[in-house]
């Protein structure tokens, strides 16, 4: 009974935020907590490489390639993400309001930014509000500052989340924080500039070649392999959360809905992220750790391989389900595509997270240690941007 009781009050969270939940919560009561696992943990329980083709050949010839959807799926937020302090439920809601923006208040920086950044002009829009260039008065150079409307429920938490896991997890791979202001209504986080746009624009403008591929691979895994080694999970990996630069990097962004794991708390369980790069765990509303990361990077592989994620054009409910009855996904034409990726691909979109490799290991596969320099890039990102920009021009024409 007592273990019963345990299980429920653990997963509300997740059961509130979806139906479909309900579904799977038979599966709580006897499930344990499993814990998160550690990096490098299972470095000789690797999958065995060369997948079977002959299943794949089988499905090849019903499979087509649909055109990318133009605009990045909506992730699908948490109430509270863990490390993040929130109030607890018990107290009035004015109360915990307060309490939020007393912590929002103490991670911004004093001051006025309206005189620091100036000539703003809008670059794009999400749910959480608009992203705008900017130039630093002070130093000439371009940023990027991502204004968040802070109206809705819990959007001071996801605030404080993204500005507190990028100012404290500074890497290549990471898009750079340079500070936040509250603004009336609005927070401001000013962010390093990335010219090339996000891999999701790329991706609707050029075709990659694998190599190409393995260097995006490879410079995501960077970053992940950092972030996870200090128990941060980012639990919204996806092509529109990734942002180049007309030098070849490669970074990842958005960290509104990352988790930072603790002694106390070693796995996470809300139902977070943006459900077709979902991982059946967080899906079927388990405790999960930063393998989470790895399915939806392996799901972003896809992207890059077939230009959009599968199951991107289904509704929320019909994605789970097909996640659920099909499992990992497959490549539409497996056999154009080279042994080592497909290998790489079943390693990341392993249903089982014990078996799915952890971002040190995908490090050393061959697919990832045979891509191209991040440098090599370059052309490929200057070339989507022109793309972009002849395709402006045309609209306008
Ligand atoms: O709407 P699009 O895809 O054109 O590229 C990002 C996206 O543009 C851009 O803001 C839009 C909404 O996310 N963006 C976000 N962060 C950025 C950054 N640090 C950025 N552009 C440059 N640098």
């Amino acid at each position: 009974m007592i273990k019963q009781v345990c299980a429920v009050v653990c997963t509300v969270f997740s059961v509130a935020y979806s139906g479909y939940f309900l579904a799977h919560l038979t599966g709580h009561f006897t499930r344990g907590w499993r814990q998160a696992c550690p990096l490098g943990s299972r470095a000789g329980s690797a999958p065995p490489l060369a997948p079977s083709l002959v299943e794949e050949e089988a499905e090849e010839e019903q499979e087509h390639i649909k055109p990318p959807a133009a605009v990045p799926p909506r992730p699908q937020k948490a109430p509270a993400a863990a490390g993040t302090g929130s109030g607890s439920p018990a107290q009035p809601a004015e109360t915990r309001e307060e309490q939020r923006l007393m912590r929002l208040r103490s991670v911004v920086s004093p001051g006025e930014p309206r005189s620091k950044y100036t000539a703003l002009e809008e670059l794009g829009r999400g749910g959480f509000g608009a992203v705008y260039r900017a130039l630093d008065a002070s130093t000439g150079k371009q940023v990027a500052i991502k204004k968040m409307m802070l109206e809705e429920e819990d959007s001071e938490e996801l605030a404080v989340n993204e500005i507190v896991a990028m100012r404290d997890n500074r890497n290549p791979n990471i898009v750079i924080y340079l500070d936040s202001y509250l603004v009336n209504e609005e927070l401001w986080l000013a962010m390093e500039f990335m010219d090339g746009g996000t891999l999701f624009d790329v991706l609707r403008a050029v075709y990659l070649e694998e190599g190409q591929i393995g260097a995006v691979c490879r410079e995501c895994l960077q970053g992940l392999h950092f972030l996870h080694s200090r128990r941060v999970i980012h639990r919204d990996i996806k092509s529109s959360n990734v942002l180049m630069g007309t030098d070849g990097s490669v970074k990842l962004a958005d960290f509104g809905l990352c988790a930072r794991l603790s002694p106390e708390c070693s796995s996470c369980h809300s139902s977070v992220g943006t459900p077709s790069w979902m991982a059946p765990e967080v899906v079927r509303g388990e405790a999960y750790g930063p393998k989470v990361d790895i399915w939806s990077l392996g799901i972003t592989g896809l992207e890059m391989v077939e230009g959009e994620a599968p199951y991107q054009r289904e509704p929320k409910f019909r994605v789970f389900e097909l996640i659920e009855r099909n499992g990992p996904p497959k490549l539409q034409k497996p056999r154009h595509h080279s042994a080592l990726l497909r290998d790489f691909l079943r390693c990341c979109l392993q249903a089982d997270q014990d078996r799915r490799w952890s971002a040190q290991e995908l490090l050393q596969h061959p697919f990832v240690t045979s891509g191209q320099p991040a440098s090599s890039l370059a052309a490929l990102i200057l070339s989507a941007k022109q793309a972009q920009e002849d395709r402006r021009g045309e609209a306008c024409a």
